[in-house]
């Protein structure tokens, strides 16, 4: 072999995609080199130098990215130098300052803040690649552009996009409390709080400014909106500004959630009364010196008059009093205030027909329109209740027009499975962004009214709950990192599809091998609606423990409580009637041609009747079937679809690295575990609640399953299990032996002769670490501990989990037998095996 040839074939060795361990750390900005081909052809595209004008934050993080992708995904450095090279170079820089030192690469143009350029122009036989920002920052987010055209393998030659954000606020807020934890948070601990105070090593908040910068994401509010009062007090001040500090070069502001007490709690004054002249000069007071130390501050976001969160009724005062008095002391600076449109009464009697939870956001706030000053921004949550698997848009977006709005995007999966099911959000934000609200009968589409463009206000746009903490990978759930990533893109850009965003996402984090985007995109796309299908359809509302855990099914549990979330279900009918003529009234905040589609059945669409209308089970569906049909096929069909995943996902084996192959093969299959247990509790209540039967007949019916109370037991008790529809059978077997001992349950096999997978359902609550060993003929076919991390303290749907022993060779008489050991709380509790189809 020639020298020649042979360095060619080093240099295809080292650009061969790599299949390595990864931890997920690095999420969609992993640089992995690129595939033979698209390296090939980017080699000859991208320059080899890299020019870069002006020096101000976060300028150079954008050089600095620029050079850690290329290196990344060529193998090859980005020389920095300091003039324009005779070969071509990337230049880096303001438009402005491109203007004045190369005036003859600078796109003919403006741009605004925040917006960059992308350009290639080619002289002779040079070519430049130009990353032009409207500011610093812009210029930040167009290295992160240009460097996820190079990591999906796109055409570099021939740029020429401008990009301007469709709305100013593109904001996280956190719910970090002050202790490390996390509410509603699944991705670990704080990456901000320990310990009643900001961490000492902010290196992870840091790396996360940088995850939120490549998206455009551009302020971050650190704490919980269920404030702690304290961090609104002096000390608080310079922990705060170390935070901004770590954040501050990419381009990320730092804000904070405020308790409306606080003037009281915090600044000993004998009233928070917002109309009190003291009480204004208490938050001049407090905001005049965050601004001293942090004089980009971003702003404050309060919840007031919520869930047990003090408020201005305290002193029969109003929200726009309560805004304003707080706006006022940000304003000089600059600073904006978030006010949470989240106001409803949990005390609500659930006897009166009338009342109507979904009506509190419009019902609060639409009489106090034109009464907030210019830098507050009331926030909206996407729907009238509360992050559902399905809402109608919140009619307050067409409710408000002399005052800023933003949309709340819930990026925690609460009530969708806890980043313990994978659901990619995107295609339902995208439903509501794009929903029409037909104000004044003109195009206003949620997200066109929330930019500020429909009712032309000076502030507004997009705000995400996070789902990060300090896990490794940032999420606790490898795929679960794509609903931040798609959060951030919609805020960006809301025009783009939840495919587009699913596919970029996949190749950056996967890499571009045509099988995995195929597979990881179809996952992501069908992932809402096969979610829907298994935890309530129809408008229903996700069917989780709303008193509880907002994670294992209960069916009853939105029911006879001040909470709100009612569905009404009984034994002739089934949905809340939010009508104007016979309901709550709710349908009548919409704008007149919406209302209008939802005060009919006729009309409604199938996917939100039970949330508009209470109907008889036998209604039937624009679709054809009836109400109580499609409650049974859906949740049969969602089951079926996540097993399929499972095979789906094992296609992927050895086309990405191993470690992360294995964690989510390992979630999916919890998660199939676990849309059989929805499947089955669902179905079952309303199979019993309304006693009509599965046209299909599979309703109680579960060949191949047998009952633990069946089951021949030693030392196990039978015990019941609430929510009774969680348990299969009359409810479950436990083991209070005391500590060391074991009980056995022995399930005779009266099939035929062949190899089955068997499965073995169990109960895996978070007290304990039980053991289980199962065998066939008193030979071990499979232990395991139950020590997963569920959101569980007792025997439901969440810890009720699925083991596969897979490849069991039966025969008639065999004797399958599972012992269980406790482990401190936890019973080695039992439902139910199955023996699967045979192989
Ligand atoms: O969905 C509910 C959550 C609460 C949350 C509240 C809110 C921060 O269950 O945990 O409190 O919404 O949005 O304020």
């Amino acid at each position: 072999m020639t020298k020649r040839l042979w360095s060619l074939t080093v240099a295809l060795v080292l650009v061969a995609p790599p299949v390595f361990a990864e931890n997920g750390h690095a999420a969609w900005l992993r640089y992995a080199a690129l595939a033979p081909d698209a390296a090939a052809r980017a080699g000859a595209e991208v320059p080899r130098a890299i020019y870069r004008l002006g020096a101000d934050v976060p300028l150079d993080r954008a050089e600095e990215e620029l050079r850690r992708g290329v290196q990344g995904m060529l193998g090859r450095p980005l020389e920095p130098v300091n003039a324009l090279p005779a070969g071509g170079a990337i230049v880096v820089g303001t438009l402005a300052s491109i203007r004045t030192s190369a005036p003859a690469l600078a796109p003919a143009g403006d741009l605004p803040a925040d917006a960059f350029w992308l350009r290639t122009v080619h002289q002779g036989d040079r070519s430049f690649t130009v990353i032009a920002g409207g500011d610093a920052r812009g210029t930040l987010y167009g290295a992160f552009a240009w460097l996820r055209r190079l990591a999906q393998g796109q055409l570099l030659d021939a740029l020429d996009d401008r990009e301007v954000p469709y709305a100013p606020v593109r904001w996280v807020d956190q719910w970090d409390n002050l202790n490390g934890s996390i509410e509603r948070g699944y991705g670990g601990n704080s990456l901000f709080w320990a310990n009643g105070k900001v961490r000492d090593d902010l290196t992870r908040a840091g790396e996360y400014a940088r995850l939120l910068a490549s998206l455009g994401i551009n302020a971050v509010s650190i704490n919980n909106v269920n404030a702690n009062p304290l961090v609104l007090s002096p000390e608080f001040v310079p922990q705060i500004a170390r935070v901004a500090d770590a954040m501050r070069p990419w381009g990320v502001r730092v804000a904070i959630a405020i308790d409306f007490g606080s003037p009281q709690s915090v600044g000993k004054l004998p009233t928070y009364d917002p109309v009190d002249p003291a009480v204004a000069a208490w938050w001049k007071a407090r905001a005049d010196a965050l601004y001293a130390a942090i004089p980009d501050f971003a702003g404050f976001v309060l919840k007031a008059d919520s869930e047990g969160r003090v408020g201005p009724s305290a002193y029969n005062r109003t929200h726009a009093d309560a805004a304003n008095v707080v706006a006022r002391a940000l304003k000089p600076h600059g600073g904006i205030l978030f006010y949470r449109g989240f106001v409803y009464d949990h005390h609500m009697d659930w006897r009166n027909l009338k009342n109507d939870r979904a009506r509190a956001a419009y019902d609060n706030f639409h009489p106090l329109d034109g009464q907030f000053d210019d830098n507050v921004i009331i926030q909206i949550k996407h729907g009238p209740i509360d992050f559902q698997v399905r809402e109608p848009a919140s009619p307050l977006f067409a409710g408000l027009e002399r005052t800023n709005e933003a949309i709340e995007l819930q990026i925690t999966q609460e009530y969708f499975g806890q980043a313990r099911h994978q659901v990619f959000l995107a295609p339902m934000w995208k439903d509501t962004l794009d929903f029409d609200m037909r104000a004044h009968d003109q195009p206003s589409t949620v997200k066109a009214i929330v930019a500020g463009r429909v009712f032309h206000r000076p502030l507004g746009g997009f705000v995400g709950v996070a789902n990060s903490g300090d896990a490794e990978n940032w999420t606790n759930n490898h795929l679960s990192q794509a609903n931040l990533y798609a959060f951030g893109r919609l805020a960006w850009n809301p025009d783009l599809s939840a495919a587009d965003i699913a596919g970029e996402w996949t190749r950056q984090t996967f890499g571009t091998d045509p099988q995995v985007g195929k597979t990881v995109d179809d996952l992501l796309l069908a992932s809402w609606r096969t979610y829907e299908n298994y935890t309530g359809p129809l408008g229903l509302q996700t069917l989780t423990d709303i008193v509880g855990n907002h994670y294992s099914v209960a069916v009853e549990a939105s029911e006879e409580n001040g909470w709100g979330q009612w569905h009404r279900a009984d034994a002739s009918g089934v949905g809340m009637d939010r009508t104007v003529a016979t309901g709550t009234g709710f349908i009548g905040q919409y704008p007149p041609a919406v209302a209008k589609l939802y005060e009919s059945i006729e009309t409604t669409p199938d996917d939100l009747l039970l949330f508009m209308h209470h109907v008889p089970y036998t209604q039937p569906l624009q679709s054809g079937t009836t109400v109580i049909q499609f409650i049974y096929d859906s949740h049969y069909d969602g089951a079926e679809t996540v097993a399929k995943w499972v095979e789906q996902w094992r296609g992927l084996r050895g086309l990405i690295d191993d470690e992360r192959y294995q964690a989510v093969l390992k979630q999916l299959e919890y998660q199939a575990g676990q849309a059989i247990v929805w499947r089955d509790a669902v179905t079952r209540w309303f199979h019993k609640t309304s006693g009509i039967s599965d046209d299909k007949g599979r309703v109680g019916s579960y060949p191949g399953r047998i009952e633990a109370e069946a089951a021949q037991l030693q030392g196990y008790q039978l015990s019941t299990v609430t929510p009774w529809e969680t348990a299969s059978g009359s409810g479950a077997v436990e083991c209070r032996a005391a500590v060391g001992n074991t009980c056995t349950a022995t399930f005779k096999y009266a099939g035929a002769a062949g190899t089955h997978d068997v499965a073995v359902e169990y109960f895996d609550v978070n007290t304990g670490a039980a053991h289980y060993r199962a065998r066939v003929g008193g030979k071990v076919v499979a232990e395991w501990t139950a020590n997963d991390r569920i959101p569980s303290r007792k025997l439901d749907g969440g810890s009720s989990s699925r083991y596969v022993i897979s490849g069991v060779a039966l025969k008639p008489g065999d004797e399958i037998q599972i012992e269980g050991t406790p482990d401190g709380q936890e019973t080695a509790a039992l439902d139910y095996i199955e023996i699967l189809g045979s192989k």
